[in-house]
């Protein structure tokens, strides 16, 4: 017999007979193929269906496990057989777990409908499209990776550097009842200063005392810093507030983040915040001061990406975008505000050991050295893409002043021994000698504003501060001119206290003249306010630590009985629109310079000087202090007034 040969799959199937064979007709041959078709159909049905049984039918083993479950749920049900659960009468039975069969039920109903839940949300899951699954699964892993950052960002460890012994932070109690009576008084102001702040506007930055809320400017990029929390820690902490500190400690712990949307000026947040930040770190040795400071010291940093390196005036602390004033001649940055950063930004490198905070600076003062001078006289505009000069402008008031004052602050913060800084510092004061100080017609001596050429016959009363620095620069000016250096800072504290004593209400206008018969008094309306600021009082207050002439302890306790008197509400303490009205009305404004400065300097005015000796801090442009460092780079830790 012959067996068909089976033809390669691709040809067609054709019988090979055997000799036998060879009788058959041709159709009984293709009525077999088609009935073996038939069988081949029918036996791939029945195993598809083996298949589909086996797969799909109910599963003994499954049933086996879902009982156990239901066991396991159903234990604390049974152990307690409840009376008339018993099948009684059945041998056996008697104390028997029995199960309701209702409760049964319901339990399963709950677990298939747990089943059905899951399946609805597995097929809602498939009807998905491809790219829908693709971004859920991308936000789940973004989210992941968001809280293993979060664990891992904790503050970068700062290396260890030595902690100054605190020098001269003792009580400072004055000898004299009158002066503590009155060192008291500007405590009991501090206190209701904060205690309203602390009130209606905690956290804000500012607070507006009238309408008792929360206030801001432009300077902080609105959002809520807690401007006056910092500037008012150090004052609080040499007051001797210490609750008061511990409250604002805490809210800085747990509340001041700089990663906000926010553009910030970098000269204000840097002697406002950084300075803050410092001083109360320094004074109080609590670390989280320190690494607040570096935290935001960092968000300033891309403030300085200009092609010259003399920083923006603002930057955004989450972008780093910066830019500058709208106001500013020919797209300026300020004097006063690329060259106040000085103090902070060495006290920065050394906290940190990261100089580029120090090379920073550093550069700002070598690009400065380098420039043409006119009438070796500094304006206020710099371009930063340009490198040149904007207006002809040059002020010891506004946009000038705490650059002059910084000059002569990293000689001492030096230890006296950042020579270069005091050359240029003496050169200035010459040049502003020579154009821009002058006598009135009544025998006052004012610090005018130079214009294009031109002298103004006007002194802001920021440039008040003036009386101060040239009082505190004496000791070590050139050509042992330290007697006249003190004399000038002595006639420029007469000028602005006669600024005071011509007004109804015994407070500095804004700015004042020096033309036309008027003698240190405001002309136009929009000169004549009077928003809590400091500098007269900080003269007076270098002034009496210089001299220990009682006229500087007079003048300020005046200023402080007139602010009491007329910024004073229930609220807090507010500026005034005008001294010279005997109705003035108020700015609801309470600064945090107020809490920073004015009323630090009254303090320390009405306290022995043994509180902050001038030898060991140096006071930034918002007043706080920062200790010495010596020549080898590190913080005074040894005085003689320790
Ligand atoms: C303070 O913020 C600082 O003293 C700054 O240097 C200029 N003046 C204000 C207060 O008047």
């Amino acid at each position: 017999m012959t067996t068909p040969a089976l033809l390669p799959l691709s040809g067609r199937r054709i019988p090979t007979l055997s000799p036998g064979a060879s009788s058959f007709p041709h159709h009984r041959a293709t009525l077999r193929l088609s009935e073996k078709f038939i069988l081949l159909l029918i036996l791939s049905a029945f195993i598809t269906l083996c298949f589909g049984a086996f797969f799909f039918l109910p599963d003994n083993s499954k049933h086996k496990r879902f009982d156990l479950g239901l066991e396991d749920v159903l234990i604390p049900h049974i152990d307690a057989p409840k009376e008339g659960k018993h099948a009684s009468g059945q041998p056996g039975a008697e104390g028997a777990p029995v199960v309701d069969q209702e409760e049964e039920e319901s339990l399963r109903d709950k677990i298939r409908a747990d089943h059905e839940r899951a399946l609805q949300e597995a097929k809602e899951k498939l009807r998905k499209s491809r790219e829908e699954l693709q971004a859920e699964i991308q936000t789940e892993k973004s989210k992941v990776i968001e809280d293993l950052k979060k664990k891992d960002v904790g503050p970068k460890p700062l290396p260890p550097v030595p902690m100054p012994k605190v020098v001269g932070v003792s009580d400072g109690e004055p000898a004299d009842p009158d002066v503590k009576e009155k060192r008291d008084k500007i405590r009991e102001m501090m206190k209701h200063a904060w205690d309203s702040y602390r009130q209606y506007g905690w956290g804000h930055n500012e607070l507006k005392p009238l309408a008792k809320k929360g206030h801001s400017t432009n300077i902080f990029g609105n959002s809520q810093l807690g401007a006056s929390i910092v500037d008012a820690l150090d004052t609080l902490y040499i007051m001797g507030l210490h609750e008061e500190f511990k409250d604002g400690q805490e809210w800085i712990d747990q509340n001041l983040d700089f990663s906000v949307n926010a553009e910030v000026s970098v000269f204000e947040v840097n002697i406002r915040f950084i300075g803050g930040l410092l001083a109360a770190y320094y004074l109080s040795g609590q670390e989280m001061f320190k690494q607040k400071a570096v935290q935001l010291a960092e968000k300033l940093l891309p403030a300085f990406n200009t092609p010259t390196g003399i920083p923006w005036a603002m930057v955004n602390l989450k972008s780093g975008v910066g830019r500058n004033w709208g106001w500013a001649s020919a797209g300026s940055s300020i004097l006063a505000e690329f060259g106040t950063l000085h103090m902070e930004f060495v006290h920065l490198t050394y906290l940190t050991g990261n100089p580029a905070y120090y090379q920073k600076v550093m550069h700002i003062r070598k690009l400065l050295a380098k420039m043409d001078r006119p009438n070796g006289l500094y304006p206020n505009y710099l371009n930063p893409r340009t490198g040149r000069w904007g207006q002809h402008h040059t002020s010891v008031g506004g946009l000038g002043d705490s650059f002059y004052e910084y000059l002569l602050k990293a000689w001492l913060m030096s230890d006296k021994t950042d020579t270069e800084a005091r050359k240029t510092y003496d050169d200035a004061m010459e040049a502003i000698e020579r154009h821009l100080i002058r006598k009135s017609n009544g025998g006052l001596t004012f610090i005018g504003e130079w214009k294009n050429g031109h002298l103004e016959r006007k002194m802001g009363h920021l440039a008040c501060f003036a009386g101060g620095m040239f009082a505190l620069g004496a000791d070590g000016s050139p050509d042992d001119k330290a007697g006249h250096y003190l004399q000038l800072g002595a006639e420029i504290a007469h000028t602005c206290h006669e600024s005071y004593d011509r007004t109804v209400l015994k407070l500095g206008p804004e700015a004042f003249k020096f033309d036309s018969g008027l003698e240190a008094v405001a002309v136009r309306q929009n000169e004549k306010y009077y928003i809590l600021r400091p500098e007269v009082i900080e003269t007076y207050w270098y002034m009496w630590r210089f001299t220990h002439d009682p006229k500087y302890r007079q003048w300020g306790w005046e200023a402080a009985q007139a602010i009491d008197k007329y910024c004073r509400v229930s609220g807090g303490f507010s500026g005034v629109k005008d001294v010279y009205s005997s109705n003035p009305t108020y700015d609801d404004v309470q600064q945090s310079f107020f809490l920073a400065e004015t009323l630090k300097y009254l303090y320390l005015l009405f306290s022995s000087d043994d509180l902050m000796p001038l030898e060991s801090w140096v006071f930034n442009t918002e007043a706080h202090p920062l200790p010495v460092k010596s020549s080898s780079g590190k913080v005074q830790t040894n005085h003689k007034h320790s």
